[in-house]
């Protein structure tokens, strides 16, 4: 056992790494970059940039240690009969789910967008898991992946704060997995999100979970 104690809201953690996933939650173009789904929805995708540095450390850190690393991407099969029609029918039907935007169809396997950016892409081994929904248990093998491994405790990092990544955290916290969330390797399109939501998972006792800093984290080594 490798036991860690890492500084956290509302209490500090100790971790069995040997038990630790470093889960990255949909680090695509289609959210990063402009002409993707963000970018459709009206957001100001340069917003999350902010947390690529810090994915890159937490990646470094968990690859050096011998954590398992997942990455989840959402998207949905091309034929789109996997994608809820009140999910597609949302917005601009020329900027919805399915259409041609400048890096593909959007949100759909695949295509470029679809894609996890360059500087984050997984290594080889590391699974990658395509989900339907916000939440990466959702209709996914992810609960296989983490049992197989024994996994106790999930970092989870990513975006968006309080879409996907918080989605995830309370399903994770539900099935009971420890969850650990660096905020600065979290991003948000809206600024008071990301801080309401990561106040929301560290609040009443660390209701779904505890959240940290990627310094604290790759300093508990
Ligand atoms: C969204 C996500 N925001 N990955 N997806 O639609 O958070």
């Amino acid at each position: 056992m490798r036991q860690a104690t890492i500084p956290a809201d509302p209490n500090p953690v100790t971790i069995d790494l040997d038990r630790t996933a470093l889960v990255v939650i949909d680090m695509q173009r289609d959210f990063l970059e402009p002409g993707g789904f963000g970018a459709a929805l009206g957001n100001d995708v340069s917003k999350l940039a902010r947390a690529v540095g810090p994915i890159a450390a937490l990646l470094a850190f968990a690859r050096t240690n011998g954590l398992l690393v997942v990455h989840t991407r959402e998207g949905h099969r091309p034929d789109l009969a996997d994608a809820p029609p009140l999910k597609v029918e949302r917005g601009d039907p020329a900027l919805r789910i399915g259409a041609c935007g400048p890096m593909g169809r959007i949100l759909v396997r695949g295509e470029p967008g679809h894609d996890i950016i360059p500087e984050l892409a997984p290594a080889p081994g590391e699974p990658v898991v395509d989900k339907p929904g916000k939440g990466a248990f959702y209709e996914t093998d992810l609960a296989l992946i983490l049992g197989n491994r024994r996994i106790e405790t999930l970092i989870v990092c990513g975006v968006t704060t309080e879409v996907c990544v918080h989605t995830t955290v309370r399903e994770a916290n539900d099935r009971g997995f420890r969850c650990l969330v660096p905020g600065d390797a979290c991003a948000s399109y809206f600024d008071e999100f990301h801080a309401v939501g990561l106040r929301m998972i560290a609040a009443q006792g660390g209701i779904f979970g505890f959240v940290t800093t990627t310094g604290d984290i790759t300093a508990a080594l």
